[in-house]
């Protein structure tokens, strides 16, 4: 980091610069270059460094160095550098946090360096889809200057810099700290391991989540950090400490593990609790394991003389019931005794039904916080998403599925209809397919903000498109939201017949163009949650099927 008086200088050079808006990753990446947390990195990877990091681990002068950092830029952007251009690295809001002087500029073999560095080019590993979907196509590389670190407005007494965490363990005569790496919430199970991690290696614990970013449908970083502040409270006073890692984690199993352990030397760390498939990437699109589940602790183990930190591995505690405890699995005589567990999906199932979770196996102020992060399904917002041709009758039903919701209360409702959208949102777009397309965007932004808030968004546009219906879903349930689609199956004749608007006349005599169902497609959705008859059903019964199907889904409560 330059100091505040160079740093001044610097900014004031970087008007006549070249501007990058660094992206989520690199934020996460420039903030390790710039506190020390990639130390011995002083910027992002020359080609030389690049490829031996690729292909041996280690950068071009042979320090050990698993994961390649770089910046990747656009074709367009790389167009414009040149051998010593110089380029402010500015933040979403525009801020400069740093200058980079181009040494490098090259083009990476994108399939190769997911070869090397993930063992497999399967899309199905979320670090090869972000290298192959997400990243930009051109490599700079050079020393970058540090002026300031990315602004954290959140849990900002908790995130430690390397500096400010190994002062701490000074002050406090922390000569051994075991650090434990998380991405999930942490329950008695994991309490009880790293205790038990912290007493065989004698020494303090230090609990380092990442809060950058994790793995795609992680839980959210606020709610784990809420659920770590309560989990630190069940260690002996002034054995533990809690700090927040910006990394943005590239689920790389073994070598990611090895980066992990680089890092936390870097944070005044001297073992590393590492665990049975670290840093795993979840199944490959066989359905198979990426990595061996225990490579990462053996790499660890393999280069800790090196890396100058020693890997402890991670011990599967369960909770033994005639012990009324925990303890570890390799000491459970499983013919005596009896073994309690909750899996991951068996835990998931009970919050999403609002079912009890027992005591020994979550803290019940971690279960608490999560309760709030995902309700059950009766508290959680809902998208119902009518979709069908022009005069299928979706706003008519909507309307009165509206009416019955406001009468029994709880969740605030919004009704999205075609029409309202084209008036207050869209009223400058067409028919087109892109013109659609962004309308129907707009009103999933919208709904799922809706639903993120514990509202109900009843959406009624025409939506013809499989791929975009499936967007707005997946916009939605990335908030948490549930999504109910609703197919009103009017076939078009029915329509047409009852051409309430007098449309279909208009398309039909050609003075409409691209009129949904005449000459413009409509893609039947193919496993809608509820498809409406309207042939055979009055409004109102068909407003009751809705209600009935939030009930059975879980929604909102029988009574
Ligand atoms: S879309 O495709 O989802 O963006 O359409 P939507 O926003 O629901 O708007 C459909 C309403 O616009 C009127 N209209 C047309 N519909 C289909 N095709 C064409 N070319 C067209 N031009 C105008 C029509 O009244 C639709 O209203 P509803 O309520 O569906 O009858």
């Amino acid at each position: 980091m330059l100091d505040p008086k160079a740093a001044a200088e610097a900014k004031q050079a970087a008007v006549a610069y070249l501007d990058w808006d660094l992206t989520e990753r690199q934020l996460c990446d420039f903030e390790l270059l710039a506190n020390g947390g990639f130390s011995p990195l002083t910027g992002f990877l020359g080609k030389a460094d690049y490829d031996r990091v690729v292909a041996e681990m280690r950068l071009a002068n042979g320090a050990l160095w698993p994961m390649p950092i770089t910046l990747d830029v656009t074709e367009a952007f790389a167009e414009q550098l040149e051998t010593g251009t110089r380029v402010a690295l500015r933040d979403p809001e525009g801020v400069i946090l740093g200058i980079i002087t181009v040494a490098d500029i090259w083009r990476p073999d994108r399939l190769i360096e997911a070869q090397q560095v993930f063992g497999t080019t399967d899309l199905a590993h979320p670090g090869v889809a972000y290298l192959m979907e997400q990243s930009h196509p051109v490599y700079v590389g050079g020393q970058i200057e540090a002026l300031a670190l990315p602004m954290h407005y959140d849990f900002g007494h908790l995130r430690l810099t390397p500096a400010e965490l190994r002062a701490r363990f000074k002050r406090a005569g922390w000569r051994r700290v075991v650090a434990f790496q998380t991405r999930n919430p942490m329950h008695r199970a994991h309490v009880e391991l790293t205790f038990l991690a912290a007493r065989q290696t004698e020494a303090n614990l230090l609990i380092h989540p990442v809060v950058g970013m994790t793995k795609p449908g992680d839980v959210d970083h606020y709610s784990r950090v809420r659920c770590y502040e309560h989990v630190l409270k069940k260690y002996p006073e002034q054995t533990t400490a809690l700090s927040l890692l910006p990394l943005a984690m590239r689920m790389g199993g073994p070598r990611e593990a090895l980066w992990h352990a680089l890092i936390r030397k870097n944070y005044g760390c001297t073992h590393l609790i590492v665990g049975r498939d670290h840093a795993g990437p979840g199944k490959d699109s066989q359905g198979e394991d990426f990595y061996d589940p225990y490579a990462a602790q053996e790499m660890v183990a393999e280069y800790a003389d090196e890396a100058g930190i020693e890997m402890v591995p991670f011990r599967m505690m369960v909770y033994v019931q005639e012990r009324a405890g925990y303890a570890p699995i390799d000491e459970v005589n499983e013919a005596t005794e009896t073994v309690m567990n909750i899996s991951g999906t068996e835990f998931r199932r009970r919050m999403r039904e609002g079912l009890d979770i027992p005591d020994w196996f979550g803290y019940p102020e971690v279960v608490a916080e999560l309760r709030r992060t995902y309700p059950p399904r009766a508290k959680q917002g809902i998208t119902l998403f009518f979709t069908g041709l022009s005069g299928s009758g979706k706003s008519t039903i909507a309307n009165a599925v509206m009416a019955k919701l406001m009468e029994r209360g709880g969740r605030a409702v919004t009704l999205l209809d075609g029409d309202i959208v084209r008036k207050h949102l869209s009223s400058e777009l067409g028919f087109s397919k892109a013109d659609r397309d962004l309308n129907i965007r707009r009103i999933g932004f919208v709904a799922a903000e809706i639903s993120r808030n514990g509202g109900v968004a009843i959406c009624a546009p025409i939506a013809p498109y499989a791929s975009t219906r499936r967007d707005v879903r997946a916009m939605v349930e990335a908030v948490h939201g549930g999504f109910v689609e609703i197919h009103v199956a009017t076939p078009i004749e029915e329509c047409e017949r009852r051409d309430r608007k007098g449309l279909y006349a208009k398309a039909r005599a050609g003075l409409i163009k691209g009129f949904t169902g005449i000459d413009d497609p409509y893609e039947v959705p193919e496993q809608p949650e509820l498809t409406l008859d309207t042939l055979q059903a009055t409004p109102e019964e068909l407003a009751q099927q809705v209600i009935l199907k939030l009930e059975n889904l879980g929604f909102i409560n029988l009574r």
